[in-house]
This record gives structure tokens, C-alpha cells and sequence, in this order.
């Protein structure tokens, strides 16, 4: 099984890691909506401002000529922010399809069932699967443009030269004309970005610890996640955020077979989330194959939503 090979492998490594993927179980699902609302959290309502303010400019760039397109959106959750889009789409009488991508069967289940139902005449394929199998997917069922959503600056997951790779990749699964629109977290004030991190009631802290409880749950393992310290840090240098769990002690934790040893202050690398310079968002889009077309910001410019074209 993925996630047993992936944590074993992590935890004998040096030094330790976990994939923040694996945070996402129905209740770190949980805990992730409470983050969103938690005031610290800034980047949901930074995007939810430009969506809720600026739908008409976004669908616009989107519409381009007026072609009908297919209108992606690789993880798409709840699609709260993506619902300002297709309402407006709706009510221009585009002619687009929307088609959620979502790791979670669940996920999918939901929007293909509640979203014809807000939002009546909207035509609606869910797909239920990873990322670029289902994009190759969605270009087999139909020849029309793709405008691909990637949005929540989820792209600041990966280290850097993930996030290059996985634009690249995206972009070959692209034709040229196509368009993304990527939300991205930019630089600010390392203060506001570390308690982003670190909120007061400790939802973040909760939200990787919630990772030992599910190794205990799903892979048979005895973590004693009184004895993890949840430690972020903000570096404004390169714009990493990266969280940490420490041992408080020297201790031995067994995972299935498996028998890890933590000594006393060792950390577990659990999570990048890095922030970008507005340079850094335009080369990133050069450097894989697109042409930055357009940038929305929210008022505070903490946050921005790109448009790319697939050169
Ligand atoms: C989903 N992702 C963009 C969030 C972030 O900000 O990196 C996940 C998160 N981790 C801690 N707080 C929120």
C-alpha cells in the first residue's frame, strides 16, 4: 500500500519526512475547513476577495474569443470559489462544461449531485482521480479549449522545483491557447505569514499532529502525539514555510513491522507552503511553457490569481 511505503520510507530517512498529501483524511479535512475560517488563515479570504470581487474581469480573460471551452479545475474541493465563476459563466450564456478533478470520490459524488442544483443548466463531469491521468481524460472526452483552475496556492506544496515540474507536466498536457488560472501566496510581512501558521488555537498544530493519528488509525502504529511539538518557521529569504514536528524525547514509535527510533529535538519535515515574489510567478510560467496574460490581487496584494496561456 502507497501510504505505508511512502511513511516508512519517509520516517527512515534522513532526515525524517511525511507528505503533507497524506494530511487530507475526512478529518484532516476537517480541521483544513476550520483553518480556512480561523482568523490567522489569510490566504482563503485573500482569494475569495478576488473571486467574489473581480468575477466579471476573470471570466472575461477566461471567455477570450467566446470559443466554448471546458473549465477544469484540478482539486476542487468544495468549489466555494470556483461557484462565483460558474454562476457569472452561467449567466453570459458561455458555453462551457465543468469538469471538478478530485483525488476524493466523496468530492466528486458531491458537486456532480449539489452543484446542478444551485446552479441550474450548469453541464458538470466530475472526475475522480489524479491530476494528469484525468486531464488526458477530459482531453479524450472532448477537443474543445481547456481552461484548467488550480487554485488555494496549492501549488506551494511542492519545493520549488516541484512546482516547475508540475507546471511543465501540466503544460504538456495542454494545447497551445489553452489557459490556466493559478492562485499563488505571495510574499508579506514574515509576521502575518508564520501566524498563518501558528494560529492562536492551534488548528495548525492539531492539522499535522491529525497525520501520527491517522498513521495510528490506518497502518497499525502507536505514535504518543503528546510527545510531537508542532514547530513552523518562515523563511523570507527563499519564501519557504515549512513545518516541523519535534520529538520531546528519545523514544521508539512501531509502525506496522517496523520499529522507527526518534532521539530527543529530532524533527519530522512535515509541509512547505512557499510564497512568491510577483517574479517569481511570471518566471515560473516562462520557464514551463506559458505566457503570464493577466494578474488579480485582492486589496492587500497578499495573494495573487494568474492567468497563463499555453505558448
Ligand atoms: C492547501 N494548502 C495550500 C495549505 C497551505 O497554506 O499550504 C495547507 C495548510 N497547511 C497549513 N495550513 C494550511
Amino acid at each position: 500500500m502507497q501510504f505505508y511505503t511512502d511513511v516508512i520510507a519517509g520516517l527512515q530517512a534522513e532526515p525524517k519526512h511525511l507528505n503533507s498529501k497524506y494530511f487530507y483524511d475526512a478529518n484532516g479535512d476537517k480541521l483544513f475547513q476550520e483553518l480556512m475560517n480561523c482568523p490567522e488563515y489569510y490566504p482563503t479570504n485573500c482569494e475569495l476577495e478576488i473571486f467574489s470581487e473581480k468575477t466579471a474581469e476573470i471570466c472575461d480573460a477566461l471567455i477570450a474569443d467566446g470559443d466554448a471551452f471546458d473549465l477544469i479545475e484540478l482539486g476542487a474541493g468544495d468549489a466555494t470559489k470556483s461557484s462565483y465563476l460558474l454562476k457569472y459563466l452561467l449567466d453570459k450564456q458561455a458555453d462551457f462544461t465543468y469538469l471538478p478533478i478530485d483525488i476524493s470520490d466523496n468530492v466528486i459524488s458531491y458537486l456532480n449531485i449539489t452543484l446542478p442544483v444551485t446552479l441550474p443548466g450548469l453541464k458538470i463531469t466530475g472526475l475522480n482521480g489524479e491530476y494528469f491521468e484525468m486531464l488526458k481524460k477530459a482531453a479524450a472526452i472532448s477537443p474543445r479549449r481547456k481552461v484548467v483552475l488550480f487554485l488555494g496556492s496549492n501549488i506551494g506544496n511542492m519545493p520549488l522545483d516541484g512546482a516547475i515540474e508540475f507546471c511543465r507536466e501540466l503544460r504538456n498536457n495542454l494545447s497551445a491557447g489553452d489557459m490556466v488560472l493559478i492562485g499563488m501566496d505571495l510574499k508579506k510581512d514574515p509576521r502575518v505569514i508564520l501566524a498563518a501558521y501558528n494560529d492562536k488555537d492551534g488548528i495548525t498544530r492539531e492539522f499535522n499532529l491529525n497525520l501520527l493519528r491517522r498513521i495510528n488509525r490506518e497502518l497499525h502504529a502507536d505514535f504518543d502525539v503528546s510527545k510531537f511539538e508542532h514547530y513552523p518557521t518562515y523563511d523570507p529569504e527563499t519564501g519557504a514555510c515549512k513545518s516541523y514536528l519535534i520529538s520531546l524525547e528519545d523514544q521508539q514509535v512501531t509502525i506496522g513491522n517496523e520499529k522507527v527510533d526518534f532521539k530527543k529535538d529530532e524533527y519530522i519535515y512535515m509541509e512547505i507552503s512557499q510564497k512568491f515574489t510577483l517574479m517569481q510567478t511570471d518566471q515560473i510560467a516562462i520557464n514551463t511553457g506559458f505566457q503570464p496574460v493577466g494578474q488579480f490581487f485582492d486589496t492587500k496584494k497578499w495573494f495573487i490569481d494568474a492567468v497563463w496561456v499555453a505558448a
